[in-house]
């Protein structure tokens, strides 16, 4: 398949590019012309929630309630190109593992339940019936702790209770998920702290805030729809800090385009007032600063008798461990900070003076900071700033990690959770009359290290491209086709279809635009966004093919053909109607789902009890708690000469392992995703030069050779000694002992690397 190139420009983040790149993908995919009135219905109340990112559906949404990147996703789920059985009689599965990710997928859409037939190294066109039956077969005869059940945040909350439920009923807990390579940390980290495992804010907040401050999250090209409130607040004269190592356009200025006198005048929002780009790693080293002029001023204000500048009352009333951090903070001293954060004390003052000037502040982070060794303590950190102005828990004010896929906060609220104690296990005893099992499960870390071992042996993915996803892909791809089972409910061809285990299915599944019709009707499903909202969501459209199995429908096939029959577990019920699993999931989170059925289209959204949202801190000590640092970086190694700090980030044309082209237009790359970024001293004091190959060479001391040739040097305005490159296939270079200590998150931002040039300079793209 060929991509229909449209000229691509870097510019404001919105604008005509954003329409451009859209036209672009409408064309590559060919998708048809009945997809643009899907897109109409994208986030609205009855409409469809989008597939791709989880950020929140407002109740007052715009005629186009959807992002550039929401629209790419749309338009490639509905392309016209099918990957049917014909396609892999024509094509080995050694022959595929040459093919790139975006050629892959580009295949379009998966029509039939296929099997791997080791002796002609083809996938065959099977029966769902037969398919079952063998992966039940395969389940029964396996230890039932060798088994992982994986989930990416795609599925909607009634399969992924069920999927959860089927795992317990089989006999183990290894539910690790999408969000252990990604917000995992906010997971353990906030809750540590806060006491609640997920943002705090909601819309009204964000209506309200004077004060937007950005973390490690690229809200341009990974959360579109978020340009629209950053926008409002400068529009009503708020401010936008944000950190950075690298400065991406969606944090620099935005043109709106669904405003068309803004798109025909060109007139841009500039977006941050403060820009500081800090080095990879050096957040907690920026917060510290931050923390520590801010104490310095209420120092000042009692000294002098003025105001004070902390919020004592709340300090008083609902934290832990202030002394304690602010002692620490004062002994910190600025020539400390500035070199582990490459901020200048005069900018960090600037920004704690911004910081201080407004009311109401939101802190919003992502993968910049999760991704990281010592992610939970750049969470920890960035908590302990809010709290000194009790910036948490009130109007206007907040914490909002801004999560992934678009239900990926969802599955776990509803069990796809590997640890027990997040799980009301006695509710499920009582509701499905059997012994849930009392083991902690495998993280995702873990589960690959288990398959290295040979403890895992089997793999059931809910959606997802986990071979591609985690670190060590070597590793990875040597052990995963070891398995004995290894099944993928999957909308598309990807690369973890590529390693089959000795027996190995795909399992093609509806997308979320589509019609689901069941027994008892027409079907809804149901998603929780990153402000622990709950939306239905309904598919129009006709299915990509006759074939095509719903992800709970798949889930039940599983269920019925691996588990002995148990009268109060009705998997054909449940798949008639769904709305009788939304009646299961809140029966067993009576709190959360109140009225479900009920409350399933309210525009908006109905919210979650989130005990911080209103200063109730489901923490040990029943407090908000101050961390005092025990160092002032995020990183498990020391700096050395050579020794680079890799970033993987994501380009505007890309969801995750899902390549939609190579335009990274807000970064000015065109056509290549080969490439490293690299500041201009750093290149010359390198002896590199524009365009030339290098090899990128990981420099963690396990004793393991990962490199990764091949990539051009591109000059770009970045702090001394980071360097960027693209995820996925940087992931072969990441450690997977490389992880947030708390959390076991991948540390994919700052990877410690050298690297090697390899002579032959490139030809000009
Ligand atoms: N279009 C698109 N949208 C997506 C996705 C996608 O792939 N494509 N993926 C979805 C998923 S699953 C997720 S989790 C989210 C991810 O969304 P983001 O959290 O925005 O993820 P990234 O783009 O990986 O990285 C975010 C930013 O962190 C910065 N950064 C790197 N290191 C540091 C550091 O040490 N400190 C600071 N302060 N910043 C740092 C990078 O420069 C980058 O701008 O997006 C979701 N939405
Ligand atoms: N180096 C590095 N590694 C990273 C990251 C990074 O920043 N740097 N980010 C990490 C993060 S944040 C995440 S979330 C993970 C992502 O890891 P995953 O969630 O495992 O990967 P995705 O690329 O989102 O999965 C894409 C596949 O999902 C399937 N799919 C799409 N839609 C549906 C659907 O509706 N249902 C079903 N059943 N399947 C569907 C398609 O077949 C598609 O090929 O990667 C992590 N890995
Ligand atoms: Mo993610």
């Amino acid at each position: 398949m060929k991509t229909k190139d449209l000229p691509e420009e870097s510019g404001p983040a919105g604008g005509w590019g954003s329409l451009r790149g859209l036209a672009r993908i409408y064309g590559a995919a060919d998708s048809e012309i009945a997809a643009l009135d899907t897109l109409r219905r994208q986030n609205k109340p009855h409409g469809f929630m989008c597939m791709s990112c989880a950020w929140p559906k407002p109740a007052n949404y715009h005629a186009f309630e959807f992002c550039e990147n929401g629209a790419k996703m749309t338009l490639w789920e509905l392309t016209t190109h099918r990957c049917r059985p014909e396609f892999f009689e024509g094509h080995t599965v050694e022959e595929l593992r040459g093919w790139k990710d975006h050629d892959l997928e580009a295949e379009g859409r998966l029509t039939a339940p296929m099997r791997y037939d080791a002796a002609t190294d083809r996938y065959v066109e099977t029966g769902w019936e037969e398919a079952f039956a063998e992966i039940g077969a395969t389940l029964r005869r396996l230890d039932h702790e060798s088994v992982v059940f994986y989930a990416s945040g795609h599925a909607g909350l009634e399969a992924s209770y069920l999927y959860a439920l089927l795992a317990r009923l089989y006999g183990c807990n290894n539910l690790p998920q999408s969000s252990n390579m990604c917000h995992e940390t906010t997971s353990v980290g906030l809750k540590r702290v806060i006491g609640s495992p997920v943002g705090t804010i909601v819309w009204e907040d964000l209506e309200q805030t004077d004060l937007l401050m950005f973390f490690g999250q690229n809200p341009g090209t990974c959360s579109p729809r978020f340009l629209h409130p950053m926008k409002a607040v400068k529009d009503r004269g708020g401010h936008i800090i944000s950190f950075n190592p690298m400065r991406e356009q969606g944090l620099v200025s935005f043109i709106d385009p669904q405003d068309m006198t803004a798109m025909l005048t060109g007139k841009e929002t500039v977006i941050s007032d403060q820009y500081h780009q800090v080095r990879a790693g050096g957040d907690v080293a920026a917060l510290a600063g931050l923390c520590k002029a801010v104490l310095e001023a209420d120092d000042a204000a009692r000294r002098d008798g003025g105001a004070r500048v902390l919020d004592t009352a709340f300090i008083e009333e609902h934290t832990t461990g202030f002394e304690d951090f602010a002692a620490a903070m004062r002994a910190t001293g600025w020539a400390e900070i500035e070199r582990e954060s490459a901020l200048t004390e005069e900018a960090l003052r600037a920004a704690a003076a911004m910081y201080l000037s407004t009311d109401k502040v939101i802190a919003a982070y992502g993968m910049g900071l999760t991704q990281q060794a010592g992610g939970w303590l750049n969470i920890a950190m960035l908590t302990n700033l809010m709290l000194l102005r009790g910036n948490v828990g009130r109007p206007g004010a907040g914490i909002t990690p801004v999560r992934g896929h678009s239900n990926v906060q969802g599955q776990r609220t509803v069990g796809i959770a590997e640890k027990t104690k997040l799980v009301p296990m006695d509710k499920l005893r009582e509701l499905f009359g059997f012994e849930p099992p009392e083991k902690d499960g495998t993280h995702i870390v873990d589960a690959v290290k288990g398959l290295a071992e040979g403890s895992v042996r089997a793999t059931i993915s809910l959606g997802g491209n986990l071979v591609r996803a985690v670190p060590d892909r070597n590793l990875m791809e040597a052990c995963w086709p070891r398995q004995e089972l290894t099944v993928m409910v999957s909308t598309k061809l990807n690369r973890s279809h590529l390693f089959p285990g000795k027996v190995a299915y795909i399992l093609p599944c509806l997308s979320r635009a589509e019609e689901d019709v069941q027994e008892g009707g027409p079907q809804a499903v149901s998603i929780e966004e990153s402000f622990a909202m709950i939306h239905g969501s309904t598919g129009h459209r006709e299915p990509a093919s006759d074939r095509l199995m719903s992800e709970l429908a798949i889930v039940a096939g599983i269920a019925k053909a691996t588990l002995e029959p148990n009268p109060k577990v009705k998997w054909d019920d449940w798949t008639a109607d769904y709305g009788k699993v939304r009646d299961l999931i809140e029966e067993t989170y009576p709190d959360d789902f109140k009225g479900f059925n009920e409350r399933l289209f309210e525009p908006g959204g109905f919210h979650r009890d989130i005990g911080a949202h209103r200063r109730e801190w489901r923490t040990e000590s029943g407090k908000a708690v101050f961390t005092t640092p025990e160092r002032l970086n995020s990183l498990d190694f020391d700096d050395a000469p050579g020794r680079y700090r890799l970033v993987t980030v994501r380009s505007n044309d890309q969801f995750n392992t899902t390549i939609y082209g190579y335009s990274d237009r807000f970064r000015g790359i065109e056509g290549t995703r080969d490439v490293i970024l690299m500041s201009e001293a750093d290149i010359a004091e390198a002896g590199l030069h524009r365009d030339q190959r290098v090899t990128l060479v990981c420099d963690f001391d396990d004793g393991e050779d990962r490199r990764l040739g091949g990539l051009a040097v591109i000059p770009y305005d970045l702090p001394r000694g980071t360097i960027v490159s693209y995820f996925p296939e940087c992931n072969v270079l990441i450690p997977l002992s490389h992880h947030d200590e708390l959390s076991k998150t991948p540390a994919s931002k700052a990877v410690p690397v050298r690297i090697e040039a390899e002579g032959v300079a490139a030809r000009e793209p």
